[in-house]
């Protein structure tokens, strides 16, 4: 087991620990994929994507690539968030231009078919994934491990497919809450279980992506949202207190607050709808905050580019922050925007 604690060091985990750093750490959520051409050369040699990000080899090589040119402060390992059900026993495949398709679940007898105990077996290259990459980072680049969280995953396993509304699962959740809290709490436990294996494997921090979080009312929030984050959270600090988890409840607006409050998250994402002011003051407070630059003013680049992520620095940097998008880069974006913005912000001095 490699000791996490050994390398505080490393600006973004200082940031992460509450620490203001001489310049914030920055990352970009999807910062390997599609608008790389080396990701593109490397991905046509794999038709499936799900066996692709299970080949320890190319999932180390593409997590790489984007340090090799921007130098982030830190790597996320290359993999997906729907590994997960996958690991369960859903039928999930990647159509190519469509997404993720998967066999959806819509009943607790579908439930029966799922099987956590697969999971720890099934995830093998991802830990082998986490075990290569520590060992090709320098000692000032931290790693990432992450996973989806049980309200994003469920999503996906009970609509079958990304780009929906989730009307499925929103109606369900009013028709049979207890029936979908047993998908959530088999989500909750596998999910810890996977963070915490990922940690033993080499993570040094561990992202929660929510990506569908924002789409339901308050009320469902508090069940769905924040309080399965919150289990898991726990769960990874019992084990491995002192290992920081970033929360990233997108969309949520207000919630954010309680959000941070309720789940004990050490750091939270925000998208780019947050006002950054309402942010330094309402969450920086109890958390470092990450984010939130506009993905499509990294698509435009130019002077548009370098105001936005002034404006973030300057309001942000004075407290612990980490700079990162609002969500993923877009495959069109072209690579000399996101070298625009790496410059810039190793030029910030706090
Ligand atoms: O063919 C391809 O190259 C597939 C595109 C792709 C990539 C590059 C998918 C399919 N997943 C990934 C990698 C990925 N996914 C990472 C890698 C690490 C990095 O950030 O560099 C991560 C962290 C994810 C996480 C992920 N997958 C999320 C959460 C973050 C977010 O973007 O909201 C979600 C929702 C997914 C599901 C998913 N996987 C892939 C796609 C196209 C989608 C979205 C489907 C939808 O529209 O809902």
């Amino acid at each position: 087991m490699i000791d996490s604690q050994a390398n505080i060091s490393k600006r973004f985990l200082r940031a992460l620990a509450g620490d203001v750093t001489d310049r914030p750490p920055f990352w970009l959520m999807r910062q390997a994929g599609r608008y790389l051409p080396e990701y593109r050369e490397i991905r046509a040699t794999a038709k499936n994507f799900l066996q692709f990000c299970y080949t320890p080899e190319l999932a180390v090589e593409v997590s790489l690539q984007p340090l090799r040119r921007y130098a982030m402060d830190a790597a996320i390992m290359f993999s997906d968030i729907l590994v997960i059900p996958d690991a369960l026993g859903q039928k999930v495949a990647f159509e190519t231009g469509e997404g993720p398709v998967l066999e959806p679940i819509r009943s607790l007898a579908e439930m029966k078919q799922l099987d956590a105990n697969r999971m720890v077996e099934h995830l093998q290259p991802v830990f082998e994934t986490l075990r290569l990459l520590r060992q090709e980072l320098n000692d000032e680049t931290a790693l990432i491990g992450f996973a989806g969280a049980p309200w994003t995953i469920a999503l996906y396993m009970v609509e079958g497919r990304g780009g929906t509304d989730g009307t499925t699962i929103r109606k369900w959740a009013y028709e049979a809450p207890d029936d979908l809290q047993v998908l959530i709490d088999l989500i909750v436990e596998t999910t810890a279980a996977y963070l915490c294996l990922q940690i033993e494997s080499g993570a040094e921090a561990v992202q929660i992506f929510d990506s569908w979080a924002g789409i339901v009312s308050e009320s469902q929030f508090r069940r769905w949202v924040i309080e399965p984050n919150r289990k898991i959270v726990e769960a990874v600090h019992q084990a491995h207190p002192g290992v920081p988890v970033i929360g990233f409840p997108r969309n949520a607006g207000a919630l954010y607050k309680d959000f941070v409050e309720q789940t004990g998250v050490d750091a939270v994402s925000i998208d780019h709808g947050m006002p950054l002011e309402w942010a330094r003051d309402e969450l920086q407070k109890t958390c470092t905050v990450q984010g939130n630059l506009d993905n499509h003013v990294l698509l435009v680049g130019g002077q548009a580019l370098d105001d936005e992520v002034d404006r973030i620095l300057e309001i942000m940097s004075p407290g612990p922050f980490v700079f990162n998008l609002g969500h993923g880069v877009l495959p069109p974006t072209p690579p000399e925007n996101v070298e625009r913005v790496a410059e810039r912000i190793r030029r910030w001095k706090t």
